[in-house]
């Protein structure tokens, strides 16, 4: 079969929810991935920063194929060896005290949601079906139902209503908004600490500091989906830690794994998580002892090689690059980390023909929101091919 008849398949057979680049990969080591005709790519996106690890990481795979030989799933009816381990491991790195075990981000979200709405009404007294959740303009959080209800985004809301009420949207960045949409029934304020789907949206410097302050000081959770900004993209463990803060939730997710199997996990203190009882929720796959060897490890190898210190020093070289591009229609080169995006004046039209030629070249990225390109290689790479990167984006970007 060649790439053509891949791409017929997946046409004629599947959903068609994406519009995918067509290149059809079956191969990835580190920064690089391979098409099916053996041509190769630098992944500048990496799974949206889900393979922050680098494709196919040896020790990933070695702990993954060894915990598949020996117990991949007990449900949580049981225990297992591993889930301890996993929960001890990430709550010393994180500084968190109890943490529950999902796969998907959308369900650490939905997770999250539900345990705010408890902590609400058993702690802070909110009355019965009154919790408010105060969540930001642009969000992404997933694909479900209720989170779709908040998205600011029609074409991922528009058909799918009706959506559960409980939820109010402030702009992203302004902390005077969240103080005045705070009212006595708001229990939560969740937000990402730099909005990547929207396009790497920076806050201004010290907005998840005063947001936090506000929260404190109206008895309401600040939760951070660091789904995205995570596990060292930023060029810190978590983003928060730019803005020397601890979120009283964190959603983590797609690198938690590495890659290589749905992952996530809700960090929480223990007054909040404290309000879910036997029952109240779950997951058949959450917790699993596949997962959690998966997770270990991922996790160990994260901070064992250097990888957020090298996304940090990497990041600032891919922007400092960047910014010697010279194509007028540029309007905004910004970044944190490995966590870049290129945005181009609305004049320019829409950004995908420049991935498009870019994959051309070898290089693999992504539109979003029309005007911009994310750039987010695993946090793997190196200054050769930082560099390379660079020149490349220049051929094409400024022709
Ligand atoms: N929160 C953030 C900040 C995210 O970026 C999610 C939650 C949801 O994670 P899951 O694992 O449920 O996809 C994300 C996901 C897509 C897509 O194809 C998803 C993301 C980015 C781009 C595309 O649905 N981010």
């Amino acid at each position: 079969m060649n790439a053509q008849d891949f791409i017929t398949l997946e046409e004629s057979y599947g959903a068609h929810n994406y519009k995918p680049l067509d290149v059809v990969l079956s191969k990835g080591r580190g920064v690089w991935v391979w098409d099916v005709d053996g041509a190769k790519y630098m992944d500048c996106l990496a799974a949206y920063s889900a393979v922050n690890q680098g494709h196919c990481h040896p020790r990933i795979l070695q702990a993954m194929t060894e915990q598949a030989q020996k117990l991949t799933l007990t449900s949580r009816a049981f225990r297992n060896d591993q889930l301890g381990l996993f929960y001890k491991e990430i709550c010393e790195l994180t500084n968190s005290h109890k943490v529950l075990p999902m796969n998907t981000g959308a369900e650490a979200v939905e997770s999250v949601i539900k345990t705010v709405r408890k902590w609400g009404y058993e702690v802070k007294g909110v009355p019965d079906n009154q919790a408010e959740i105060i969540v930001c303009d642009n969000n992404f959080h997933g694909r479900t139902i209720s989170i779709v209800g908040f998205s600011s985004d029609h074409k991922a809301k528009t058909g799918f209503g009706p959506f559960p009420p409980g939820f109010t949207s402030i702009p992203f960045g302004d902390v005077q908004a969240l103080e005045r949409a705070i009212t006595p029934n708001t229990v939560a304020f969740l937000v990402e600490p730099i909005q990547g789907e929207a396009g790497v949206i920076i806050p201004p410097d010290g907005y998840l500091r005063e947001a936090q302050k506000i929260c404190r000081q109206n008895n309401v959770v600040l939760i951070l989906d660091e789904i995205q900004t995570g596990l060292g993209r930023t060029g810190k463990l978590l983003a928060e830690e730019h803005d020397g803060i601890e979120a009283d939730l964190t959603l983590v997710g797609k690198a938690l794994s590495g890659g290589f199997y749905p992952v996530s996990a809700v960090l929480s203190n223990s007054e909040v998580m404290g309000t879910l009882r036997p029952g109240e929720h779950g997951s058949t796959f959450g917790g699993n002892p596949l997962a959690c060897a998966v997770a270990r490890e991922a996790l160990k190898v994260l901070v064992q090689e250097g990888m957020i210190d090298n996304a940090a020093r990497m990041g600032q070289r891919f922007l400092d690059g960047l910014k010697t591009l010279t194509n007028p229609l540029i309007k905004e080169i910004r970044g944190r980390g490995l966590m870049i995006g290129l945005e181009f004046l609305p004049q320019a039209g829409p950004a995908r023909p420049l991935c498009i030629q870019l994959k051309k070249k070898g290089l693999l990225c992504k539109d979003t929101h029309g005007q911009t390109i994310r750039f987010a290689p695993p946090l793997v790479i190196t200054p050769d091919e930082v560099d390379w990167a660079v020149e490349t984006i220049k051929e094409v970007v400024d022709g």
